[in-house]
Parts: structure tokens; sequence; C-alpha cells
């Protein structure tokens, strides 16, 4: 008998600041394990589709301006509303990869200002991650890439503070969580390198997991 078939979907998220290669990755390993014959999804954070991805994409474009407490509030409800979906298609066995998550959320508004510990309680509780990457790239590699975009954060000063924070998101994940639940994975060299890197480290995660998806900082 197939041993996988009783076993739950892995959650693997994938952070890091922008221009680090993530949404490249990120959707290279999901087709990928399509070609394979498994079973995957991709979920993007911020998922601009909904209602309130709309008012994130607005104030993102600069659209709409937004008291900083809000719009963390708003990227969290933006994943509690997509927290039972992703519970459902693990339960189902499906592999979820998603682009971004609660990292992000605290150290961007971390970066900005906001108490930490304000930062990480509305995300309290959602589905805990099997295993996070972290893809570091160093400042100066960063500035080499193509120019930022024009939304809000894409500044070197965000980056910079925010690269900080994810620093102290990285602590905390492995003091309350466990140190294997997040890696650093070494973003330099050319896309096929960074894959095999990431895949090595990902390993048989991709066959499913044992046991109940846990909580978020609990
Ligand atoms: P993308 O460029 O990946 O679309 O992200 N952000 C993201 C937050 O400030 N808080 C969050 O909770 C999340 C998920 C990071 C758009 C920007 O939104 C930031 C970059
Ligand atoms: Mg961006």
């Amino acid at each position: 008998s197939d041993p996988s078939s009783s076993r739950r979907g892995a959650f693997i998220v994938f952070e890091g600041l922008d221009r680090c290669g993530k949404s490249t990755q990120v959707s290279r390993l999901v087709e990928r394990l399509e070609r394979e014959g498994r079973q995957a999804r991709l979920q993007k954070f911020p998922d601009r589709t909904t209602a309130i991805g709309k008012m994130i994409d607005a104030y993102l474009q600069s659209k709409a301006d937004m008291d900083d407490h809000a719009i963390h509030l708003l990227f969290s409800a933006n994943r509690w509303e997509c927290a039972a979906a992703i519970k459902r298609d693990l339960a189902q066995g499906i592999t979820v990869i998603a682009d971004r998550y609660a990292f992000s959320g605290i150290a961007f508004s971390a970066a900005k200002g906001l108490p930490f510990d304000f930062c990480l309680q509305p995300d309290k509780a959602l589905p805990l991650p099997d295993l996070t990457l972290y893809m570091s790239l160093p400042q100066e590699e960063a500035s080499q890439r193509s120019q930022f975009g024009e939304e809000r954060y894409e500044t070197m000063t965000m980056q910079q503070a925010t690269r900080e924070q994810f620093g102290l998101v990285a602590q905390e994940v492995k003091r309350i969580h466990g140190e294997y639940r997040w890696t650093e994975v070494d973003a330099r060299g050319t896309i096929e390198e960074v894959e095999e890197r990431i895949r090595g480290l990902i390993g048989d995660l991709i066959e499913g997991v044992d046991g109940e998806i846990s909580q978020l900082w609990v």
C-alpha cells in the first residue's frame, strides 16, 4: 500500500525581501511537483483577488492611504480568509506552497515601527508552516538586480529595515516552533542553482506529512 495516501500535504512557505527570486522559485517548484504527478497549489500572500486583497492592493499602489495598524490587520485578515482552504487542501494531501506569509506581515510592519508583539498577535493560531524557506540575498547582490518597482516598501531604506526584522522573526520561529521549521536558502547564483538548493532542503516533505497541522505562535 502507498503510505503517502494517509498523509496530509506539506505546507511550505517562501519568504524573503523583494527581488530575491522568491516568486520565480515558487512557480518553478509548483510546476515541478505537477510534472511529477503530485498535487500542489500555489498560494500568494497578499492574495489581491479578494475584497480585502483589493484594499491591500490599493494601499500598496499608493492609491489609498491607511493607518499602519489597520493595514497590518488587513494583511492578517487576508490570511485568515484563506486559512480554511489551506487546511482543507492539506487534509486532502495537496502540497500548499505559499509565496510570503505571516512572517512578511511582521517584518514589514515592524520595519515601519509597529511593536513586534502587536505585529505577531493577529496571526496567532493560523496554520503553522511545516517549513519556511527564507531566501537570503546580501544587500550588495540585491542592489545589482533590476530596479525596484513603484510599490510602497520598494525602497532601500525599507528593505534594509525589513531585513533586520526578518532576523528577529527567524529567531522567534526557531524558539517557539523549533530550528527545523525555518531554513535560510542562499539565493545567490542562477535560477537553476537556487532551484537545486531548494529541492535539497525540501527533501521528502513533498511525500506528505504525518499528523495534524499545528498552529502558528501557539
Ligand atoms: P508582493 O510584492 O510579494 O506582492 O508583496 N507585505 C506582505 C506586508 O507588508 N505584509 C504582509 O502580511 C504580506 C504578506 C511585502 C507586496 C508587499 O506587501 C508586503 C511586499
Ligand atoms: Mg513586490
